[in-house]
């Protein structure tokens, strides 16, 4: 691997021939042929298992492969042949250990055993599933149930999730901080008060009906390329799609389907992108804005000349509320502050509006660049406004379609992993299983780094994820860990979290959703819902990587049975022996969403959750949809002018899935070799006097007493607005200061981090040189 990025402008299309070569050299690298044929077969299919990458929709009649490279390269690293065995971590310290990348980490393979930390040798050494249960069940009776942290990455099924809220519930506390708390939070916060649920109201059979598409702040090649699928049949029908993107992401321009041969022979892409502007990060409220103050002008216009009126009057009458309050708030903003914040000119707001005002059924789609902002509520909810005042929701072909992140994400949350207790039927889980939940609001996740760096919380349960990889504050983060009591991780790859002792450390290896799970009953199933709110079912079909594997279910119900007294409504072995039962139980505690549960496993296509906003009935506390007036027009809130601090965005290459990196390219942006690179407007560049392909080093632009930088970034001309710079998560979250989070939600604000770049004379080789440190104070 050469430390030194090579960059070179991808005008290949998405997917492809490319997709091909690269899918092949990651089947070859991780000596996974074995998976190779089952991703026709089993791949997202009825009957199959569901993929563990994205949680983009399963169509009920799939295509003949319905996968991805992305899916495919997930599917590879869990299958590979390689092992973290017992003989590996004899070979090595974690102090060694430490000193390896993000990718060298997981690449040692598949975890095989159970393991405590040992800190006389600095090692993992084998221990029995018996041992680490009984000491973990010991030490967690002894703490004081508010100080342990059960996080939850969105990858468990809904059986596993809901064992696992369970589990936190009995044991005293709703500290269930989630992946989702970093991600979609925002989203989760600002649509029940804009339209009263939680999730998206788009259905896969509303984009055969659509006929305009708005895009925000997501990168569909990369996070959720078969919605690539779906993009090209919309497009078949000449269907505009219009996207705002600081970045031109190639997945947005053009399309090859590898799966078809026609298009594959002649190389004929298909054309997504329609309209593609480049706002400055955070500048979508101010596009937003624009766009609403053309429609209004519109209006205006047509009112006067007795024509169809541009908003949809009727909607707006009769089903929102406090649209006199954004009205006023749109005809007194400025255009020139609009195009200022937005980072585009005047025309291309008004053509985007054009478009959008010429279409009667419109989806909206964002993902992180909306929601990972410090307003990034209101960002969301001013999406919203847009789509009331054409009234785009609650019909077909129309609505908001968040793409979600983790392929369980948002079923975790639908069945209890939350920490906040109006969320959950607690009246009800106290009923059927006669105890008393805690009724005090948990720790999400920012407030469980909070609660960590005080010196708070004695243990934290993982169950899955990369806890101190995905945080922001990584350098103190990393310190305080060490003074946790207990860490239990459980996991299927070795990461960087794992190598953090605490006093006491547990790693302890579970199956992947691909693999057989044998449990009393036989072979299980297990469910999870996808970003459109339907429920899949999942079979395992490989042999487990290793014998001593135990699913997740079984895990959590272990240390249930450890930790907690018994409780005879809730018969742990029971379930774990036979997962309809847990699903039972799903059923009898959200009626409305899981009716019936295990009759409707294997619907094509999955079974729909209702959603009150899809038929315009409106559960806010209004009892209408709410128009919501942002309070900035930048959703970095800091509308300050020093040319001299860029907008930090981080984000995905596409050679990774979150904190697991599978290599160092990022085919569609033309960058090889190296993830220490930024990305840079090539007039900042020349501006600030830093060297075409030179060393820099960035240094977090606020005053909080603690010193944020690292060196050692290769910077990369690349095409994006000026003030604006990209590198990748999860090397540059040491940058990103704690409270560097959207207002309302507290999901880190990782799209915008407020930075200062210097030019490095001495070229620091590659990786992870994080010289972060806290001022001496
Ligand atoms: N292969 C693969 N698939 C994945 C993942 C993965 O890592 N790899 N991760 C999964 C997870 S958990 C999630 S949450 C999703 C994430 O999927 P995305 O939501 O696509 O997340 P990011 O890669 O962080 O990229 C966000 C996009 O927003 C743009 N952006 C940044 N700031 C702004 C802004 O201010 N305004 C606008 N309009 N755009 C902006 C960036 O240029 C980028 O294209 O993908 C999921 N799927
Ligand atoms: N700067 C910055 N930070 C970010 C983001 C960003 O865009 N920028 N994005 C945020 C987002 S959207 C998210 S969702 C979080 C992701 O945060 P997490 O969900 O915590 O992180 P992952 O990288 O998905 O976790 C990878 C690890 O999960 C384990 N694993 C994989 N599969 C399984 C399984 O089936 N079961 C179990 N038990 N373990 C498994 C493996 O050991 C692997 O090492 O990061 C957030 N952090
Ligand atoms: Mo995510």
């Amino acid at each position: 691997m050469a430390d030194r990025a090579r960059h070179q402008t991808y005008t290949q299309p998405t997917g492809g021939w490319g997709s091909i070569k690269s899918l092949a050299k990651h089947v070859t690298k991780q000596g996974a042929f074995a998976a190779a044929p089952g991703l026709v077969r089993d791949h997202n299919k009825t009957g199959g298992y569901m993929c563990t990458s994205c949680a983009w929709a399963k169509p009920a009649k799939p295509h003949f492969g319905e996968f991805c490279e992305n899916g495919a390269k997930a599917t590879f690293w869990d299958l590979t042949p390689r092992r973290a065995d017992r003989a590996f971590f004899a070979r090595h310290t974690l102090s060694e250990l430490r000193k390896r990348d993000d990718f060298a980490l997981e690449n040692e393979g598949r975890l095989t055993e159970p393991m405590r930390y040992d800190p006389a040798s600095d090692r993992y050494v084998p221990v029995s599933w018996d041992e680490a249960f009984a000491d973990i069940g010991a030490r967690l009776k002894g703490y004081d149930r508010e100080s342990v942290v059960f996080y939850m990455s969105g990858r468990g099924s809904l059986e596993t999730s809901f064992m696992y809220q369970l589990l936190a519930r009995m044991y005293g506390n709703n500290n269930l901080p989630d992946s989702s708390n970093m991600c979609h939070e925002t989203t989760s916060v600002a649509l029940p008060q804009s339209i009263g649920t939680p999730v998206g109201t788009v259905l896969l059979e509303d984009f055969a009906q659509t006929d305009c598409i708005l895009s925000f702040g997501q990168n569909v090649g990369t996070n959720s390329p078969r919605l690539l699928h779906t993009l090209e049949e919309v497009r078949e029908r000449n269907v505009p799609i219009v996207v705002f993107n600081p970045l031109r992401e190639r997945g947005w321009e053009e399309f090859l389907n590898p799966q078809h041969i026609g298009q594959m022979v002649t190389n004929s892409p298909v054309q997504i992108a329609t309209q593609y502007y480049q706002p400055r990060a955070g500048g979508d409220i101010a596009v937003m804005m624009g766009m609403a103050k053309a429609l209004l002008a519109w209006d205006d216009d047509s009112k006067a000349a007795g024509a169809k009126r541009v908003l949809d009057i009727a909607f707006i009458d009769e089903h929102t509320h406090g649209f006199d309050a954004f009205e006023s708030r749109v005809r007194a903003c400025l255009w020139e502050d609009i195009v200022r914040e937005a980072g585009i000119a005047r025309g291309e707001i008004e053509a985007a509006a054009r478009t959008y005002a010429n279409a009667n059924s419109v989806i909206a789609i964002y993902g992180m660049g909306l929601t990972q902002h410090r307003l990034g509520v209101d960002n969301v909810q001013m999406l919203m406004n847009l789509l009331f005042m054409r009234g785009n929701i609650g019909k077909k072909g129309a609505g908001i379609c968040p793409i979600r992140g983790h392929s369980n994400v948002q079923g975790q949350r639908t069945v209890g992993i939350a920490e906040k207790t109006d969320l959950v039927p607690l009246d009800r889980l106290a009923e059927r299983y006669s105890f008393s939940p805690p009724r005090q609001d948990g720790l999400n996740t920012v407030e469980a780094c909070e609660a960590i760096i005080e010196g708070k919380i004695r243990a934290f349960i993982g169950l899955g994820g990369n806890f101190l990889r995905a945080i922001p504050e990584r350098e103190l983060m990393e310190e305080r860990w060490r003074d946790l009591d207990l860490s239990v991780q459980i996991a299927t790859k070795l990461n960087r979290t794992h190598l953090v002792p605490a006093k006491t450390t547990y790693l302890l290896p579970t199956l992947v959703r691909s693999e057989i799970d044998e449990q009393a009953t036989g072979p299980q199933i297990v469910t999870m819902e996808d970003s459109t709110t339907r429920i899949h079912a999942s079979r395992g079909k490989y042999k487990p990587a290793s014998p001593h594997l135990r699913s997740e279910p079984r895990i959590v119900a272990e240390i249930a049975k450890a930790a907690l007294l018994p409780n005879g409504r809730v018969p742990w072995d029971e379930w774990v022996g036979d997962y309809a039962l847990v699903r039972d139980e799903i059923a009898a505690i959200f009626p409305a969403d899981f009716g019936d549960f295990n009759a409707r496993l294997d619907i094509p296509g999955g079974f729909a959750r209702p959603v009150a906003a899809r038929d315009r009935a409106w559960e806010t506390n209004t009892g209408r949809a709410n128009f919501k007036v942002p309070q900035a027009l930048n959703a970095s809130f800091d509308e300050g002018n020093d040319p001299d601090i860029l907008r930090l965005i981080t984000l995905r290459s596409n050679d990774q899935f979150n904190t697991t990196v599978y290599g160092y390219d990022d085919r569609l942006r033309g960058i090889h070799g190296s993830r220490m690179i930024v990305m840079m407007n090539r007039k900042d560049r020349e501006r600030l006097g830093i060297e075409k392909d030179g060393t820099a080093r960035l240094t977090t632009a606020v005053d909080d007493g603690i010193h944020r930088s690292m060196g050692g970034f290769q910077v990369i001309d690349y095409d994006l607005p000026s003030g604006t710079i990209a590198a990748y998560y999860p090397e540059c979250n040491a940058l990103i200061p704690l409270w560097h989070y959207s207002q309302e939600s507290k999901t880190p604000a990782a799209k915008s981090v407020p930075v200062r770049i210097e030019a490095e004379r001495r070229i620091i080789p590659g990786h992870l040189k994080v010289t972060a440190s806290r001022a001496a104070n």
